[in-house]
């Protein structure tokens, strides 16, 4: 993205009235590299279960997405589940992962092409919530499919989210289906168990996104006087993640003064659980009919495939 964009969007974003910052800039590569922690972490069930009703499903999913089409990730980060599509899939032909995380992006395509002999693999550096080109392959494939796994869907707001999947709805074309990862409503302790990790990955993570910015963006927020903290919010439907500050600080971010107050909060991220009723609202309004919807036993998180009528 565009440097001057990208700041003048975190400078909007610190001029709330309630301070955010886009959980987008969480993602360096060592912000990267904290997620694929917290997805190892015995308390976040999203990444184990979705794995799980991968494999549980792999080949009703393939017989859906059939013979040589093109696979379009959006926020493929270490493509972990697309190696379970890219294995089952019939005469897979090409795989387009789009990311914000330039060389994490690269290495995991390095990766895919290294473990894949034969696939067309074309990584795009690119921020999906501003319009991106996508590569032309050297054969045409024949339908597209968005591929939109990991929940990622949760981190936008019902608005964003329904602007996101009216993206996907073009890139998937007119023959084309997305297949998402959507998690669920459930008993909070286990939601809020997941973004409070006992090893403090969670929260190293969330850190990280500061440490980022003083970095790429030449910022000086004191990391040491920031603390954590995820609550799930119950009327929402969302875990909400915030940076603490222990302190009064004055932070420099381009040309401006960012003043923090003692326990003044930064929104890091929203993370939205849906229900299956809920879900299937929203993707409607984008054009989308949900023709299969796989859950694990606990219906803790669900799998859609969502066709274009
Ligand atoms: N799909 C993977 C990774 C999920 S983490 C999984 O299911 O485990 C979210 C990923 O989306 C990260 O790799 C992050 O870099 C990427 N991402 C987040 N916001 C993005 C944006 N606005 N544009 C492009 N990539 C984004
Ligand atoms: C990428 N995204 C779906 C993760 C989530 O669960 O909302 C990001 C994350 N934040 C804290 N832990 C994981």
């Amino acid at each position: 993205m565009n440097a001057a964009v990208a700041m003048a969007e975190l400078i909007e974003g610190l001029s709330r009235p309630e301070k955010m910052i886009s959980p987008k800039y969480f993602y360096d590569e060592r912000g990267s590299k904290l997620f694929e922690k917290i997805t190892e972490l015995p308390e976040y069930y999203p990444t184990e279960t979705e794995l799980g009703i991968m494999r549980d499903n792999i080949d009703e999913m393939a017989d859906l997405i059939g013979p040589q089409a093109s696979l379009i990730e959006f926020g493929s980060g270490s493509s972990l589940k697309t190696r379970i599509l890219l294995e089952h899939l019939h005469e897979q032909a090409v795989y387009v992962p789009v990311d914000i995380s330039e060389d994490h992006l690269h290495e995991t395509a390095e990766q895919i092409r290294a473990d894949f002999p034969g696939l067309e693999v074309l990584p795009v550096v690119a921020d999906f919530t501003h319009p991106f080109a996508l590569p032309n392959p050297t054969v045409m494939p024949r339908r597209n499919i968005v591929y939109f796994p990991g929940s990622t869907i949760g981190n936008f707001t019902h608005d964003a989210a329904h602007e996101l999947l009216q993206v996907m709805y073009e890139e998937a074309g007119e023959d084309g289906a997305l297949l998402i990862g959507v998690d669920l409503q459930k008993d909070p302790a286990i939601i809020e168990a997941a973004y409070n990790d006992s090893a403090g990955v969670t929260a190293e993570f969330d850190l990280n996104m500061l440490r980022h910015l003083n970095r790429e963006f030449d910022a000086d927020f004191n990391l040491d006087a920031f603390s954590h903290r995820a609550e799930y919010d119950p009327d929402e439907g969302r875990i909400e993640m915030r940076l603490i500050s222990g302190e009064w600080q004055q932070v420099s971010l381009g040309d401006r003064e960012i003043v923090i107050e003692e326990d003044e909060a930064i929104l890091t991220e929203y993370s939205h659980k849906y229900t299956l009723e809920g879900f299937a609202e929203m993707a409607a309004k984008a054009g989308f009919n949900v023709a299969k919807v796989w859950t694990d036993a606990e219906r803790l998180f669900s799998v859609q495939y969502c066709e274009r009528p």
